[in-house]
C-alpha cells in the first residue's frame, strides 16, 4: 500500500496520519481472537496493569502466527519504506490493551525520547504503524496527539517509574502546555481495521479506560535498517537486536490465514 502525495504532506507536517479501514473485519477478528489468548497465557511477554488486567503484550509476532504475519504486512510495512527511503527491521512490536474498566494511562511522551536514550537508536527515522482492534472512540481511552509537537525535536524528559507498570520518558506539564497551546490536540478515532501512523517525535499519550468498551491497538514499530540500535539495554523482546530487513508477504495472507482458522474452529 502506498500513500499518497496528500498523506504524506499531512505526515510531515501535523505528524500523524489515519488510513479508515486498512483491516478487513474478517482479518481484524482473527488478531483480536489471538490477543485475548495471549493475553491469558502466562508469559514474561505479557504485562499487567497494577490491577492484574492486560497492559501490553510484546514481540508476539515472534510466537503467534497471525500477528506474525500482521508483522510482514504490506499495507504496514510499505508506507513505512515509503516515507524513510529504505528497508526497514522491527525494532518493537506490542498489543496493548487498555482494558475495560481498568486500562491504565500512558502518560504524556515521545516514543524516540525512550528510543534514542534506553535502545541507542541514532535518529528518528522508525515510527508506530498501528491498527485498531477494537473500535476506539473518544471515551475508552484512544490515543491523543499533539500535532506539529514533532518539529521540536527531542524534548527534555524525565524518567517515570512509578506511575504505570510501564517506564517511560514523559513530559512535564509546563512542555504539555505549551505544546497544546501552539499545536491543540487530535484525537483519531474509528473502526476496528483503522491504521494510524506517527512520528517518532510525535508528543502522544493516553487516559485510563473506565468504559465497558476494550481499546486493543497493535503497535508495529518499524525502524529504518541503517538506524540499528547502537547500545542497547532493554530485554531483546521489548528492543529486538535483529536488524533483519523485512520482507513483506502477500496482501491477502491474512485473508488467507482467516480463513484456515475458522474452518480448524468449526
Ligand atoms: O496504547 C496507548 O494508549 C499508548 C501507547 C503508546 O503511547 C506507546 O506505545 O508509545
Amino acid at each position: 500500500m502506498k500513500l499518497t502525495d496528500d498523506q504524506i504532506t499531512q505526515f510531515e507536517e501535523e505528524g500523524w496520519i489515519f488510513l479508515p479501514e486498512a483491516f478487513s473485519s474478517e482479518e481484524i477478528a482473527v488478531l483480536k481472537a489471538e490477543a485475548e489468548r495471549i493475553y491469558d497465557e502466562d508469559r514474561p511477554e505479557v504485562w499487567r496493569e497494577t490491577s492484574g488486567a492486560p497492559r501490553t503484550a510484546f514481540a508476539a509476532h515472534t510466537y503467534n502466527e497471525a500477528f506474525g504475519i500482521l508483522g510482514r504486512h504490506p499495507r504496514l510495512i510499505e508506507p513505512l519504506e515509503q516515507v524513510f527511503g529504505e528497508k526497514v527491521y522491527m525494532h518493537q512490536y506490542k498489543i496493548n490493551a487498555k482494558a475495560s474498566f481498568t486500562g491504565d494511562v500512558w502518560q504524556w511522551h515521545q516514543d524516540y525520547g525512550t528510543w534514542a536514550r534506553d535502545d541507542g537508536m541514532p535518529e528518528p527515522r522508525a515510527m508506530n504503524i498501528s491498527v485498531f482492534l477494537d473500535e476506539v472512540f473518544t471515551f475508552n481511552g484512544p490515543l491523543m496527539l499533539i500535532p506539529r509537537s514533532h518539529r521540536h525535536g527531542v524534548l527534555q524528559a524525565g524518567h517515570d517509574i512509578s506511575t504505570t507498570s510501564y517506564p517511560l520518558w514523559t513530559l512535564d506539564n509546563d512542555t504539555v502546555t505549551r505544546l497544546v497551546d501552539e499545536g491543540g490536540l487530535v484525537v483519531p478515532t474509528g473502526k476496528p481495521g483503522g491504521v494510524l501512523m506517527f512520528h517518532g517525535n510525535l508528543v502522544h499519550g493516553s487516559a485510563g479506560n473506565i468504559t465497558p468498551f476494550p481499546r486493543k491497538i497493535v503497535y508495529l514499530t518499524l525502524n529504518a535498517v541503517s538506524n540499528y540500535i547502537r547500545t542497547p539495554t532493554r530485554k531483546e523482546w521489548i528492543a529486538h537486536q535483529d536488524f533483519t530487513p523485512i520482507e513483506a508477504c502477500e496482501d491477502d495472507a491474512l485473508t488467507k490465514f482467516a480463513s484456515t482458522y475458522k474452518h480448524a474452529a468449526e
